[in-house]
């Protein structure tokens, strides 16, 4: 079995009926999604929000109900997402999806957040993965400038000869590191630039790691 969909089945067995979940983005997650699809028509009872208009129209031709965050809601009890870049100390870069903002927020309103990757997202430091980082579309040269300070050099993501925009109207910076050594001191770094709204960077967030390998096996850490 294709280790992508391994890891992504397995996560969906963490679903139980009656639960309010995150669904991330990504073609990792998305096998944990057709699972879901495959178990609500089989009668799971389960709600969900999406983290990207790409999550929500595959959610939607699945079946999975949906529903929006509403001010007295609670935590969600789980999120899953997938991941550009896990270290061994299970924190991730993630945004290649280009729906980090969105990813970050239910993740950290989640009770449990999974993360599903491939063996081939498994590094021991991260950074070889370009740190992708959501910025508002005025001055995003100048957000680009202070960014470049902390020691990369930030290309604008394109798509189809334009700049990439986001679900939430912003522009997305790559921003290659090469090793960061330090993710939590980065991340409030990055955070504190004004013009950035959010960056890829996932730390301490994961509470189970399910890494598909290539034999079409799991490992998880829990
Ligand atoms: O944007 C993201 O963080 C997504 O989760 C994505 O980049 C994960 O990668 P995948 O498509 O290989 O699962």
């Amino acid at each position: 079995m294709d280790s992508k969909k391994a890891a992504g089945e397995k996560a969906a067995e963490y679903v139980k009926n009656g639960m309010k979940i995150g669904l991330g983005t990504g073609s990792t997650v998305y096998w944990t999604i057709v699972k879901l699809g495959e178990m609500v028509k089989e009668g799971l009872r389960i709600e969900a929000i999406p983290t990207s208009e790409q999550t929500e129209k595959l959610a939607i031709e699945l079946g999975i109900p949906l529903f929006k965050p509403y001010p007295s809601m609670k935590k969600l009890d789980l999120t899953i997402d997938g991941a550009d870049e896990v270290s061994s100390d299970v924190n991730l870069i993630k945004g290649g999806g280009g729906a980090l903002l969105r990813e970050k927020m239910l993740a950290s309103y989640s009770s449990v957040f999974i993360t599903v990757v491939d063996h081939s997202k498994c590094v021991s430091e991260l950074g070889h993965f370009p740190l992708p980082v959501e910025v508002a579309k005025f001055g995003w040269e100048l957000t680009s400038i202070q960014i470049a300070r902390l020691g990369c050099a930030p290309t604008l993501r394109m798509a189809n000869g334009a700049p990439f925009i986001t679900d939430n109207g912003n522009y997305l910076l790559d921003c290659p590191f090469d090793t960061i050594t330090n993710p939590a001191e980065m991340t409030v770094k990055l955070n504190r630039i004004p013009g950035v709204a959010e960056n890829g960077l996932f730390v301490n967030m994961t509470n189970i790691l399910i890494v598909g390998r290539a034999d079409g096996m799991v490992r998880i850490h829990e």
